[in-house]
């Protein structure tokens, strides 16, 4: 089980990935995915929940039509781990496959 993410661990981290940030009032890393139809944007979440269920960590999100909001922390350390920036990592490149 991977340790909470320093501050400056965590920002770095994050930079490297694409589009998401830091969330403004606690600490997990957020981002806001869009896609073409409800349709895709529940075909990435099925996706994303496979993945999540696989991994025992699950997000935190909001779908509405096209939208789908994702918040990613770890809640057992209390914070962002590297758990949180593998499943992020994960999103996107399911994301690309739902967006072609
Ligand atoms: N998901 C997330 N995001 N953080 C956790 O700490 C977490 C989880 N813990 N999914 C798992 C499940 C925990 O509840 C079980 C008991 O391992």
């Amino acid at each position: 089980m991977a340790g909470k993410m320093s501050e400056a661990e965590r920002d770095q981290a994050v930079q490297k990935l694409d589009g998401w940030t830091v969330a403004a009032d606690r600490d997990a890393i957020q981002k806001t995915f869009q896609f073409k139809s409800f349709n895709a944007a529940f075909g990435f979440m099925q996706r994303v929940a496979l993945a999540a269920e696989k991994m025992d960590h699950h997000p935190e999100w909001f779908n509405v039509y096209n939208r789908v909001d994702i918040t990613l922390s770890s809640h057992d350390v209390g914070g962002t781990s590297e758990r949180d920036i593998q499943l992020a990592e994960k999103a996107d490149r399911f994301a690309k496959a739902f967006q072609e």
